[in-house]
């Protein structure tokens, strides 16, 4: 990128090289862009920086990976353009798998994330299978790896789509999300929703891992989601 590290927004421009790349290596989907930009206008609304609801997210959710059997990282074409360095020391840390799950389905976007992960340091990457699927969803994300996501019982999943989320909720499997949009359907249904922008939360959970700190007493997902909704109303977060 030729933009100075001193322009105002160069952070913000970084990331949308990052996104920008990822669909020319082939990994971030074209609707992906999309997405990064409704995230990057919550974000600005959001003062782009992790709020109070948001660490008491990831205190929460740092914990439910702590106390999860079979806890498995579900990765698309955003995330990994984004972090995939971040998610696989968020795997490390939690002693989870990785899962690839895209949205806009296409095999070779599939092996394309795999390669970035295995390049960012992953040893082992779960593929979906065409032999275990999730009841409750239509779509090609039901099909899953018999050792991942099939026998998961706590899915992180950063930019999940709201028909998944419902789905594996109703497979009786908690869902950890992060979803700069506190309205979305996706939001509404995580067990728990970081508010947050996933570069910013990804190593904050890490972190909160590795110090193994206290969970939240009575952690109420919707209460978080109404402080988030106030901060970008203007209101007291
Ligand atoms: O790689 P695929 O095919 O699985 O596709 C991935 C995308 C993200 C394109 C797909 O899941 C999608 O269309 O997502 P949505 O329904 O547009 O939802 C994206 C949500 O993520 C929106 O609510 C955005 O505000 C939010 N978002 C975007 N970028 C970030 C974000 N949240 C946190 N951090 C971000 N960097």
């Amino acid at each position: 990128m030729t933009v100075p590290e001193s322009h105002p927004r160069y952070h913000s421009l970084l990331l949308r090289d990052r996104i920008c790349e990822g669909v020319e290596r082939g990994v971030t989907s074209v609707h992906g862009l999309i997405a990064h930009g409704r995230g990057e206008a919550f974000d600005y609304l959001l003062g782009e920086k992790t709020q109070d609801f948001a660490n008491d997210a990831i205190a929460a959710a740092a914990d439910m990976l702590k106390q999860a059997k079979h806890p498995v990282l579900s990765i698309n074409g955003n995330v990994v353009a984004l972090a995939a360095r971040e998610m696989v020391e968020l795997a490390e840390a939690a002693e989870a798998k990785l899962e690839v799950n895209i949205f806009h389905s296409s095999p070779e976007r599939e092996k394309a994330i795999r390669d970035m992960l295995s390049e960012a340091g992953a040893k082992d990457v779960l593929m979906p299978s065409k032999s275990h699927a999730i009841d409750h969803i239509d779509h090609n994300r039901k099909w899953v790896h018999p050792d991942g996501i099939y026998i998961a019982d706590v899915i992180f999943v950063p930019l999940e789509d709201g028909d998944r989320c419902q789905a594996l909720r109703k497979n009786d499997k908690d869902v950890i999300t992060v979803d700069l949009n506190p309205l979305s359907r996706t939001s509404k249904t995580s067990s728990i929703t970081i508010v947050d922008n996933l570069i910013r939360c990804i190593p904050l959970v890490t972190e909160a891992l590795k110090r193994g700190g206290a969970a939240p007493k009575d952690y109420d997902n919707l209460a978080i989601l109404k402080r988030a909704e106030a901060a970008i109303r203007g209101g007291k977060a």
